[in-house]
């Protein structure tokens, strides 16, 4: 028999900080399971692998805001979440976590391999220290002004409100999020990745899918949006960056001079989908290295926002190691978002995985196939309840449960549950049976190419092929005039429906299972499926009539998740401001100098759709100041505008331009901005204390 190719198919490693909602679901987790069902069903040797991403700054953060420890947190979050994937039917070969030993030896030895390969440059770099906290501060641990749109809670690493990259040093008024005191810049050493020298082969690699002439993948079945986002990091020059991290939750850095210093998460995590191969191997007794060299196929699925640690950075690493094979393909899926909005473990704006499977445990598929239906393929989708309920009614009900409703019941009614003979064919017979032939291979054929909606939707026509059958031919009008002609007829029927047993397995495996069941039928190999011969004459069915398939949705069950949604959404309203900052002292308040001023003119900044520079008169000067309120004011509304601004900040360049002072802004829970004005007849250059 031909040596089967090895499959191993990873899922992105969910933070280990909170729980899994909806959005996760449709874009990583369940399109990978379909893959590997699928693939199992193929009789490939697949390895499904996953674990709970456990290191990185937001745990330790979250960490420190629960005023627990970084352990805690993960031992909770991946045992729900872990759970959660069992109970929804993701059915990983191994679910495990980062901060396990073997995880740790193997991210250690991997680092070893490449500092001694000189894959990495030490150098040494300025970095934030809290001097109270005695700490270096990484990315996440550091918030101030965001330069663009002055958002003052924007991260070391991001603005989340204008979605700039950002760099610590770019922050105006950084703070710690250790000590809410001004962090000092000091010199820590670090190992960088130089990235900018692999820039030439990732390129060839990205764009013709080869490596040193050798063809790995086909560069046409990754997605567009994976090779954009990769060609435009490389076109846009790709940098050295940082592989370890000042910090003491994570592996640590395995070499002289780096206590106090672990890997860099996304160097750590990407490992542990080696690490976690290698611990299901053992169990298995198999060795985990088929499963990553030679013809073996790595697939990651992923979320965009993870494509270049996946298709650059990770690349990158296996590559240095040597002896690895790179990604096949990286399908990686845009955002699903929720009745309007964006999901959001913040504001609580999500539907839960676990509470959904609390509350509705006997719909799973139906929640699998909703999702799989609106997955964010190519572009952001969105979830609502009316939808959920719509294609559960109309397609899974109306399409897939009244056929295989109709063709076992009335096998009962007419046959005592036993698959009658087929007699004479006739054409719409013929043209039915060659139709059938031609299912397996059409959604096998999207599968291979990562277009999973579209072959559920293919799987579904099946159905609608059964029901367009029994609708021209009326076996049950037939039944009083030519019994020979109903056999025929529901043999037809129930053939199809032992194939929809198999080609709807991946995609709703629940559901599949279930209509074998009502036909006592029990097969689960896909090159079985297109046959017109799966089940004999006068095989007889599962005695017991078949119970409903699919239960429709009722208007209540859609009114109940959204009053519940709207209620939480209530509920974040009241909380969305930020608690109170670290106290602070009169005298320091008192060395702000805040006036009111008065905007003479205003204009557009160039290339930062976000900013406007204005000319404010102080009652003292009349100064340039940049402010990030292009978004919600054109130039001519503020000509003239009575504002409070803050006189005595350092000046400093946004865009090229000197900004000497800032405007205060307030700020409501829609993110809309206001100025602050004094009421009338408070001339420019009044104090403001
Ligand atoms: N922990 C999840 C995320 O960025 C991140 C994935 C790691 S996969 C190696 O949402
Ligand atoms: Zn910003």
């Amino acid at each position: 028999m031909m040596e089967e190719n090895k499959y191993t198919v990873t899922a992105a490693l969910p933070y280990a900080n909170g729980p899994l909602h909806l959005g996760h679901i449709a874009g990583v987790y369940l399109p990978a399971d379909i893959f590997v069902r699928f693939l199992r069903m193929k009789k490939e040797d697949v390895v499904f692998v996953c674990a709970s991403d456990e290191h990185g700054a937001a745990i330790t953060l979250r960490a420190k805001k629960e005023k627990t420890t970084p352990q805690e947190i993960v031992d909770k979050y991946h045992e729900i979440n872990k759970k959660a994937f069992e109970d929804f039917g993701i059915e990983f070969d191994i679910y495990s976590r980062t901060s396990n030993e073997i995880h740790h030896q193997t991210a250690s030895d991997y680092f070893k391999v490449l500092n001694e390969k000189g894959s990495f440059i030490k150098k040494t770099t300025e970095q934030y220290y809290d001097e109270e906290f005695k700490q270096f501060l990484a990315d996440r641990y550091i918030t101030g002004e965001c330069p663009n749109c002055h958002n003052e809670n924007a991260y070391g690493d991001q603005c989340e409100k204008c979605g700039s990259a950002l760099s610590p040093e770019d922050l105006i008024n950084p703070i710690s999020t250790l000590s809410g005191k001004t962090p000092i810049l000091k010199e820590t050493s670090h190992w960088f990745l130089p990235m900018d020298q692999h820039e030439d082969w990732l390129r060839t690699w990205i764009t013709e899918g080869k490596l040193d002439g050798v063809q790995q993948h086909d560069p046409k079945l990754w997605r567009n949006q994976v090779n954009g986002q990769c060609m435009s990091w490389i076109d846009g020059g790709l940098h050295p960056r940082a592989m370890t991290r000042d910090l003491d939750w994570g592996v640590k850095v395995p070499v002289e001079g780096a206590d106090g210093k672990v890997l860099y998460v996304w160097l750590d995590a990407p490992i542990g989908y080696i690490s976690a191969t290698k611990e299901w191997a053992a169990t298995q007794n198999k060795k985990w290295e088929d499963y990553w060299t030679g013809d073996a196929k790595l697939v990651h699925f992923i979320g965009k926002d993870n494509i270049v640690f996946h298709a650059i950075i990770f690349p990158i690493l296996l590559k240095e190691h040597g002896g690895l094979i790179l990604p096949d393909n990286v399908p990686a899926y845009e955002f699903l978002n929720l009745e309007g909005d964006k999901f959001s473990t913040s504001r609580n704006w999500a539907v839960w995985l676990h509470e959904y499977l609390h509350e509705n445990p006997d719909k799973i598929d139906e929640l699998k196939y909703v999702l799989t239906a609106i997955a964010p393929e190519s572009k952001d989708a969105e979830f609502t309840w009316k939808e959920y309920q719509a294609r559960i009614n109309n397609e899974l009900a109306d399409v897939l449960g009244n056929f295989v409703n109709r063709a076992i019941v009335l096998t009962h009614k007419y046959f005592e549950a036993k698959v009658p003979s087929r007699n004479e064919l006739l054409a719409i017979d013929l043209e039915v049976i060659n139709q059938l032939k031609s299912f397996p291979e059409k959604i096998e054929d999207l599968l291979r190419r990562y277009k999973i909606r579209e072959a559920q939707s293919e799987a579904l026509n099946l159905a609608r092929l059964g029901n367009k059958y029994l609708a021209e031919t009326e076996p049950w009008k037939l039944a009083k005039t030519d019994m020979n002609r109903v056999e025929t007829i529901l043999n037809i029927a129930l053939q199809i429906t032992a194939n929809l047993t198999l080609i709807l397995a991946p995609f709703l495996p629940q559901k599949a299972k279930k209509i074998a069941s009502f036909l006592n039928y029990n097969e689960s190999d896909w090159n079985q499926a297109g046959s017109i011969d799966l089940l004999p004459d006068n095989h007889a069915l599962d005695k017991n009539k078949p119970s409903i398939l699919i239960s429709k949705i009722e208007d209540e069950f859609v009114a109940k998740q959204i009053e519940k949604l709207e209620a939480s959404k209530m509920e974040n309203q009241t909380t969305t401001f930020p608690p109170q900052k670290e106290l602070t002292q009169f005298d320091d308040f008192m060395k702000m100098d805040i006036r009111v001023g008065e905007i003479l003119t205003a204009e557009k900044v160039k290339k930062a759709d976000k900013l406007l520079k204005l000319t404010v008169d102080t009652g003292v000067d009349k100064r340039t100041v940049v402010s990030g309120i292009a978004e919600h004011y054109s130039p001519e509304d503020v000509i003239g505008k009575k504002v409070s601004i803050l006189m005595n900040l350092a000046p400093r360049k946004i865009r090229g331009v000197e900004s000497q002072g800032m405007i205060l802004m307030a700020e409501n829970s829609e993110g809309k901005l206001s100025f602050v004005s004094p009421e009338e007849g408070f001339e420019t250059g009044a104090e403001i204390r």
